[in-house]
């Protein structure tokens, strides 16, 4: 790795639609914040960039539920979010908000200079239009019948039901959800995002990652190469954005996407005036992005598109970037890309998806009314999602509380200062530099697995890095019991002496390397020991450094256990929640599959309430193998295959969503499993007689569902 002078870190800017969630923190926020930490306490120069997301149809609609500005919406959610990331000590150096001027004027910028580098590219487009609000109507405020699965309720961008990302005019009667009305096909002008035309550079770039990025990172950006980028529109009709600063726009806004990652950019403006370039144009800074998975395309793929964009129209590349692969020193003002994107999985809640529209959540705000920052930080770093989802529980919160923070290491701290106080007048006693045998080498063992911690944390492996330290805990207490100082001070008061001297020494060290976890029981563990931490850092740590003769300061419990009463009641009211939200739901009529939010605060769709059916339920459905005979694209549509199928006895024409993935010429001779007794629907004008079973992943790259083995077609499938 190229020896970078200084870190920028980001973590992905939360929608502020709705207050954070503990998938948030797992997902993102926390794993930012160890990282930052641990880099200031090895000394290193960083710089720690978040903010909110205050742009886009997600705050509108939100705003429009509840009757209020979408400026209510923001102010709100801002100052919680940030009041809350505050009392979790998520340590960002600057805290910004998309709805500043600082912001507009930046992105507004960016797009001209990317405009005027020709790699925004005007084109009109049909576009749903309702005649009685009088506006044109963004992917969120249509929805109709998805195409692929007949769901009546499919959203205007994705199906929540099978997943497909869907262009609104795919929708099969589309409903305008602002009036309610039937909208109409308009032509409307949009600017296209030349992202196609980075392809090259694009595969280039995370290919020279393929070795420091995480799989899951690298094969969410794969996925969109091996599919081919497809130019984008950038702009929308929306009020609420920034206004496209054309011509000939009026009444358009960026797109949300497109402005968004610009925030980390305005943000670091309004930190560093002076010198932000030394942070996003200077090839000795190291950009790490911290974000959800369901962000790992936005800042693999498009963000550094249009950077590389920016950096080729400020050299004057023309539109052909391909013939200049600039390096980000080639010439001035140019950006920095991700050096590197270690995206978590989603964590979910008691097994289910943390869904705000079912209630199925646990806000951060409400969180810290319960329990003290420290101890939700260890917790949930014990379960972060780093390399697949993982599942919060209130009875593993209570077991790595208890039986490792409170017990391990809040243990040792007590049992230490409370023999201190009682043989040793509560003073610091003997010489740091005449431990007995064993404390220094417990000692100098810390500082041996402390190279190894530091390497997790470096790698992101940050919940190993986690349960490493607890262990150096557990050495801790460990190096107590076989020294026995409850005996030793009735024969050998001396060596008692040194033994409780090695101890403190050992808290303090643990106080430095579980800094970064629990920030807050590190600073008191110092105050007692009379330390300010100054002359701390992680490489010398297990160095002895307490000063004799000090005397220790109050000693208190670190971390109180959480009982089991306490467990029932939190699961307890987590079920009457979406109990009653199911409720709601029930009585008014259709309940929206409205948008779960996922650990960066993505709308991630809310699966239908996850009712449980019964085998007779399931046997009504019937379910076939079958054989593509033919299969050609329906007209007009990016994602539509027509194709014959043969089910043993019978032939059928059915039409599925899988035309991004799938050329015709790669379907025929397929086998695969159909839905042969659903209603006939008619799709773009083509009927369909059933529907194709296939796998969508959060990029919405299917893989079909086929038969293990060739077998007949018209066999059934149970
Ligand atoms: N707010 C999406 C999300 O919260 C978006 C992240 C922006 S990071 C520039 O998942
Ligand atoms: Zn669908």
């Amino acid at each position: 790795m190229p020896d970078f002078k200084r870190t920028l870190i980001t973590a992905a800017l939360p929608y502020v639609n709705a207050p954070s969630h503990v998938g948030h923190l797992a997902g993102c926020y926390l794993p930012a914040d160890l990282y930052a930490r641990f880099k200031r306490l090895r000394g290193e120069e960083i710089l720690f960039i978040c903010g909110s997301d205050e742009l886009g149809a997600a705050i509108t609609i939100s705003a429009e539920k509840e009757g209020v500005t979408p400026q209510v919406i923001i102010d709100r959610n801002h100052t919680l979010n940030k009041a809350s990331f505050e009392k979790l000590g998520i340590s960002f150096d600057y805290y910004g908000r998309t709805s500043s001027a600082t912001h507009r004027e930046t992105a507004q910028q960016f797009f001209l200079t990317v405009h005027d580098g020709g790699y925004l590219i005007p084109r009109e487009v049909p576009q749903l239009y309702d005649e009685e609000a009088k506006m044109f109507l963004p992917d969120r405020y249509v929805e109709g019948t998805c195409p692929v699965c007949s769901n009546p309720n499919a959203r205007g961008d994705q199906c929540e039901r099978c997943g497909t990302y869907l262009d609104q005019t795919e929708l099969i009667e589309p409903r305008s959800k602002v009036s309610g009305t039937k909208p109409v096909l308009r032509a409307t002008k949009h600017w296209y995002f030349a992202l196609s035309r980075f392809q090259n550079q694009l595969e280039d770039y995370v290919e020279s990652h393929r070795r420091d990025w995480k799989d899951n990172v690298l094969q969410g950006a794969r996925s969109w190469l091996k599919a081919g980028l497809q130019d984008r529109p950038i702009t929308r009709d929306l009020t609420w954005g920034i206004p496209v600063p054309l011509e000939g726009a009026e009444g358009k806004v960026l797109y949300v996407w497109f402005d968004a990652p610009i925030g980390y950019i305005s943000a670091t403006k309004e930190a560093h005036p002076p010198d932000w370039q030394t942070w996003w144009q200077d090839e000795n800074t190291r950009w790490v992005a911290f974000l959800g998975k369901d962000n790992i395309v936005f800042h693999t793929i498009l963000f550094p598109a249009m950077l590389m964009a920016y950096n080729a129209a400020k050299a004057g590349a023309g539109s052909n970037p391909s013939s200049l692969i600039p390096h980000p020193s080639s010439f001035e003002s140019s950006f920095i890309l991700p050096d590197n994107v270690p995206a978590n999985e989603f964590m979910n809640l008691e097994s289910q998806k943390l869904s705000k529209s079912r209630g199925w959540i646990i806000e951060l705000h409400e969180m810290l009314e319960r329990y003290p920052a420290d101890v939700i930080r260890y917790a949930i770093a014990t379960m972060l999602p780093e390399q697949k989802d993982s599942d919060f529980t209130w009875r593993e919160f209570q077991a790595h509380v208890n039986n490792e923070l409170a017990d391990i290491f809040g243990n040792f701290a007590n049992r230490v200062l409370t023999f201190a106080s009682k043989h040793f007048e509560n003073k610091i006693m003997g010489n740091r530099k005449e431990l007995d045998v064993a404390g220094n080498a417990l000692l100098a063992g810390f500082g041996m697995r402390a190279k190894d911690i530091a390497d997790l944390y470096e790698r992101f492996r940050l919940r190993e890095a986690t349960s490493e330290t607890m262990d150096l805990a557990r050495s801790a207490n460990k190096y107590f019991n076989d020294a026995e100082p409850w005996k030793l001070i009735k024969s050998d008061k001396e060596e008692a002496a040194k033994v409780i001297r090695s101890c403190l020494e050992a808290l303090r060290a643990l106080a430095i390397y579980f800094a970064p976890i629990t920030p807050d029981a590190s600073k008191r563990i110092l105050s007692t020991l009379g330390s300010d931490g100054s002359e701390e850092n992680w490489d010398n740590a297990h160095e002895p450094k307490l000063h004799g003769q000090v005397v220790l300061g109050p000693i208190e419990i670190l971390f109180h256990k959480i009982e089991d009463e306490t467990v029932a009641e939190e699961v307890k009211r987590l079920e009457t929640m979406a109990a009653k939200v199911d409720a709601v739901g029930a009585g008014v009529g259709a309940h929206h599959a409205d948008s779960a939010l996922s650990t960066s605060g993505a709308t991630m769709v809310a699966p239908e309430h996850s009712a449980l059916i019964s085998i007779d339920d399931f046997k009504k459905i019937k379910l076939r193998t079958a054989l593509i005979l033919e299969a050609e694209r329906v007209p007009k549509s990016k994602k539509l295959i027509k194709l014959q199928i043969s089910l043993g006895d019978e032939k059928r024409q059915i039409v599925a969503g899988i035309g991004e993935k799938y050329t015709p010429e790669q379907l025929v001779g397929k086998m695969i499993v159909v839905v042969a007794n659903l209603k006939p629907a008619k799709l773009m004008g083509q009927e369909s007689n059933g529907m194709l079973l296939a796998v969508n992943d959060e990029n919405g790259v299917v893989s079909l569902v086929a038969p293990e083995w060739a077998s007949p077609d018209g066999l059934e499938v149970r």
